[in-house]
């Protein structure tokens, strides 16, 4: 036996993506609203920027793309529909043995009740795709984006919504139980709950508080049956969802300052999994922040590294949140961990950093089977456009070229040395 292994044998190593930020041509609510509101998000720039590092607590400047309101229509994306096989090569040459990706229900939906057979035969192209390179699929069945009858209908603040949600997820569970075993009903429900319906910066940009609380509890329902179609028609499956999660501390020892983070940490990280507590086969992490809460709610940070999104290099919360969870008893996954830097500055010591404290985390008892890192290539970052960089490839937008990225390929040379195969 090689003592030296800490990563179990089995441990899935890659990268993640969704559907609506890399495919190109979709045609659902955020594909609607980014054609209405790109020249506003283009003239709101600066004002948003700075309401973000007000947050943040940091102080770097927007890049000129930022001010383009073509930076924010999704357009054609990185084309990764029509070029799924180049990307699953690269990662398949960078040493993945897992990919998680989305699929986008408006493409499989477009109409209530109405299937379409040519998009069902594409993501069944694209899983035999990943297969056939030896790479196990990790599928997210909602990424945020909606079929417009889905938004037209209410959205997810609509009590049919769960009904809406189980009857496609029957029907792609049905398509492709075969060849996938780990499910993942919803990427960070809190994200369009809390910038859809508390900061009204998302799509359906309403600031009620009273109807975010019915969106937990019409996002977790449809988990719940989501979670039970899944393991009726496959029950060796793993249903979990995949929270954003985020490492909060008081920014003092003030009472004031302890329990506005309590507040925000309940909303933020606990709601919805005692929602949806006894339906998950597994815990995600989905981590990128570490902020520090000063009462009110306003939120410091002194971090001297930080992405170009104004996020502080912290991966010790990793470590932090694999010890959180580690008391439930239940496998968990990393499905998303990952920075935006364009000049691939800091991604290495980042990939560097995420694997440390793996490893602490393991060697301290939790049940970690994999990682994905935010993400394959570059992408479309929602309300934010093109320009935040976040690829372990980096795509030139005008010709579609894909370039690997240095720290891809030390993240390379880690997976084959944890595997021991270098
Ligand atoms: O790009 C997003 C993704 O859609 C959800 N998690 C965070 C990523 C980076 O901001």
């Amino acid at each position: 036996m090689d003592m030296k292994r800490i990563f179990p044998k089995d441990f899935l190593w890659g990268s993640s993506a969704a559907a609506h930020q890399v495919e190109g041509n979709n045609y659902n609510d955020w594909s609607v609203w980014e054609k209405k509101n790109a020249a506003h998000l283009a003239k709101t720039a600066q004002k948003r920027w700075n309401d973000d590092l007000r947050m943040k607590g940091t102080n770097i400047a927007l890049p000129e793309e930022a001010f383009d309101p073509s930076n924010y229509i999704s357009g054609d994306a990185t084309d990764h529909y029509n070029r799924f096989r180049e990307d699953f090569d690269i990662a398949k040459s960078l040493g993945h043995n897992a990919h998680r990706f989305g699929i986008d229900w408006a493409r499989i939906e477009p109409e209530e009740g109405k299937f379409n057979e040519k998009e069902i035969a594409h993501y069944r192209k694209v899983i035999s795709a990943l297969r056939e390179r030896g790479i196990e699929p990790m599928v997210c069945l909602s990424h945020w984006t909606l079929p417009i009858w889905v938004a037209e209908t209410g959205g997810i603040v609509s009590s049919k919504f769960p009904d809406y949600f189980a009857r496609y997820v029957r029907r792609i569970v049905e398509e492709y139980k075969d060849s996938v075993t780990l499910w993942i009903t919803f990427n960070e429900p809190t994200v369009p709950i809390l910038a859809g319906y508390i900061a009204g910066v998302f799509p359906p940009q309403r600031k009620n508080p009273l109807l975010s609380l019915r969106v937990y509890k019409v996002l977790a329902a449809a988990h719940r049956m989501a979670y039970g179609i899944i393991h009726e028609l496959s029950p060796d499956a793993q249903v979990g969802f995949a929270p954003a999660l985020i490492y909060l501390e008081p920014y003092s020892r003030s009472p004031l300052d302890k329990i506005a983070c309590n507040f925000a940490d309940y909303w933020v990280n606990k709601h919805f999994l005692k929602l949806t507590g006894g339906t998950n086969d597994y815990l995600a992490i989905q981590y990128y922040d570490h902020l520090k809460i000063k009462f009110p709610a306003s939120v410091k940070s002194e971090a001297e590294k930080v992405s170009d999104m104004g996020s502080e290099l912290h991966q010790e919360g990793l470590y932090y949140w694999l010890m959180r969870l580690k008391k439930y008893n239940l496998p968990i996954y990393i499905t998303e961990n990952g920075i935006a830097d364009a000049k691939d500055k800091y991604r290495t010591e980042f990939i560097k950093d995420a694997v440390h404290y793996m490893k602490k985390a393991l060697r301290e008892g939790a049940d970690l089977r994999g990682y994905f890192h935010w993400s394959l290539t570059d992408n479309f970052e929602w309300n934010k456009g093109f320009w935040p960089r976040f690829g372990l490839v980096e795509i030139d937008y005008k010709t579609k070229e894909r370039r690997i990225r240095k720290s891809a390929q030390i993240y390379k040379d880690i997976i084959l040395k944890e595997r021991g195969e270098e």
